[in-house]
């Protein structure tokens, strides 16, 4: 008879992950595939697929060290159908009376487990560099929370990309030498990709069987599905790609659809990698002389800066945050999101990548997809569970401060002291999207209008009350009120007779 079980939920396949620091030979390890977790939002197939077989390989590592490890397939006869239910069901067949577990990254499943008729110990997840605590001293009693000065903490803390006391290099951050328009061409060949084995093709089969009407394309699947194949993937990245991260990170390409970015955030959200072998990987290659400061540096930002942010706001703002809607939002999402026929080429090509990869780079999801729900006015929460099903990195601990937050601006100005909404210049520049579309972005006006001109525009003066006081908007606002009044109605007018026929369900 043992007493205790350790919980390993999906995206916790860390050998070093807190509670099987905590596990003694004794106890037994619980893991379960379940349609409760399989179905809170509709999944992309390769998400699940991805997730699946990582578990059913990082479970086969752990029987290999000796562990036992109980571990339910979806497709088990006894399969109670949610994690709070399989741990119940192996309490009873053990006769275990406590469970330890590593706290889970959505509200939703910590206040479930928490709930258990059982002795729960939960521990912090120690894979993040800061914890609650850590980020709670961080930001109590300071004003305005913003990321750059956390960033700074961090880095001192790490060590990485430090000259003593001082940054390297002479500057915290390098984004003014980064965000160069689309190169002509891309020289990296994309993410590597894996063959699948015989574990990864039966998840293949059984996803194919359950999940075959979720948006988004199962095949083909090329992700990593262990810890090896995701080192690869980074070391991968970090020889051929790297280099030249910084330069194109905000730029877009309609047939390049990694650009040169990591394709990394499902294996380091799911465990398969940690964020300090990633940077210091980072760190090395610039101290080889391979990658340049500037792309290094910016790297090494959105994981121990923007990643580890984030989580701080999610905890942070406790569980209503998903319901947060500062704007009043309503609009229902459209159709175009789930492939839906549009001429916004930028969108639809958006989409597209995202059904067939369950990936888009940050930018495409910021300013494209992002950028177009704020304008449009569409319900933030609906915005949420859309980014929280479609993207393989996707846990409400970091998809939904990037979205309530940064993307929707639902927080009322948390995560970004101004909302980012852009007009067509800005997509133009960045990518080459306006090339092959319907829409002129040099329109302003009239049939042919690009959407995001208007809807720009149509934003601003909505929300004149709350952010015509913005500093960083007042430029905006000027622009707008010199422009001459039969323009402006003109501008109201079209925005509103376009966004009309979006939620009539014309095409748009
Ligand atoms: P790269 O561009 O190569 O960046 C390297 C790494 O930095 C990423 O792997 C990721 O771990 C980290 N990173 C970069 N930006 C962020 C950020 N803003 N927040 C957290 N980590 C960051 N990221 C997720 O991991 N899960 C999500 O659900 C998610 N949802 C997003 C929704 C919106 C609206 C936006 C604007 C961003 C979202 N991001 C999310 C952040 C970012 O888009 C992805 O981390 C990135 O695109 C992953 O691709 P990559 O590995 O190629 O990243
Ligand atoms: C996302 C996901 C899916 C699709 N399926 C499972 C599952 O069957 N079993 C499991 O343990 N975890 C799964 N996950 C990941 C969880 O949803 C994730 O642990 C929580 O959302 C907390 O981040
Ligand atoms: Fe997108 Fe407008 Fe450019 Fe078309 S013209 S691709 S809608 S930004």
């Amino acid at each position: 008879m043992v007493s205790r079980l350790i919980l390993i939920l999906g995206d916790q396949l860390s050998p070093d992950i807190a509670a099987l620091k905590a596990a003694e030979p004794d106890d037994v390890i619980v893991m379960a595939e379940v349609s409760a977790e399989a179905t809170y939002v509709a999944h992309h197939p390769k998400k699940i697929a991805f997730l699946f077989a990582a578990m059913r390989k990082f479970a086969a590592k752990l029987r290999e060290d000796g562990w036992t490890v109980a571990y339910t397939m979806l497709d088990d006869t006894e399969n109670s159908g949610s994690i709070g239910g399989e741990v119940l069901r192996r309490a009873d067949q053990y006769g275990a009376g406590e469970v330890i577990i590593t706290e889970p990254g959505e509200w939703r499943l910590i206040e479930a487990l928490n709930d258990l008729p059982l002795t729960v110990q939960m521990l912090g997840d120690d894979r993040f560099l800061a914890s609650h605590a850590d980020f709670e001293e961080w930001a109590d009693g300071r004003k305005e929370l913003r990321m750059e000065y956390f960033y700074r903490d961090m880095r001192r803390r790490t060590g990485l990309l430090m000259d003593g006391d001082d940054p390297a290099g002479g500057k915290w951050n390098f984004d003014h030498d980064n965000r160069k328009p689309a190169p002509g061409t891309v020289d990296f060949g994309g993410p590597m990709q894996f063959t699948p084995d015989e574990t990864v093709t039966e998840v293949l089969d059984l996803v194919q069987a359950r999940f075959a009407d979720n948006f988004g394309d199962l095949h083909p699947f090329w992700f990593a599905t262990d810890r090896t194949q995701a080192r690869r993937a980074l070391t991968h990245f970090v020889n051929n790609a790297l280099p030249k991260f910084g330069d194109y990170q905000d730029a877009m390409l309609s047939d390049e659809r990694f650009l040169y970015h990591a394709v990394i955030s499902m294996y380091l959200n799911a465990g398969l990698l940690h964020w300090r072998e990633i940077c210091e990987a980072a760190e090395q290659a610039w101290k080889d002389g391979a990658a340049p400061i500037n792309a290094v540096e910016g790297f090494i930002r959105q994981i121990i800066g923007w990643r580890e942010y984030m989580r701080g706001i999610y905890f942070r703002e406790g569980p209503g945050y998903t319901r947060r809607n500062a704007l009043n939002h309503q609009r229902k999402l459209p159709a175009m999101f789930w492939g839906g026929e549009t001429r916004m080429h930028c969108v639809a090509r958006t989409v597209a990548q995202t059904r067939a990869e369950a990936y888009a780079h940050h930018i495409q999801r910021l300013m494209i997809t992002g950028n177009f729900a704020l304008l449009a006015g569409i319900d933030p929460h609906e915005v949420h569970e859309w980014y929280l099903a479609v993207y393989a990195d996707a846990y409400e601990w970091v998809e939904a401060p990037n979205v309530i937050g940064m993307s929707q601006f639902a927080d009322g100005g948390i995560v970004g002291s101004k909302p980012y909404v852009s007009s067509g210049n800005y997509i133009a520049k960045m990518s080459d999207y306006c090339k092959s579309c319907a829409y002129k972005v040099k329109d302003k006006t009239g049939e042919n209008a690009c959407p995001f001109n208007l809807l720009y525009w149509a934003f601003l003066d909505r929300h004149r009350d709350r952010f015509v006081k913005n500093p960083r908007m007042s430029q905006m606002y000027a622009t707008w009120d010199r422009m001459d009044q039969d323009k402006r109605d003109t501008v109201l007018a079209e925005a509103d007779a376009w966004l009309g026929r979006l939620s009539a369900g014309d095409p748009v």
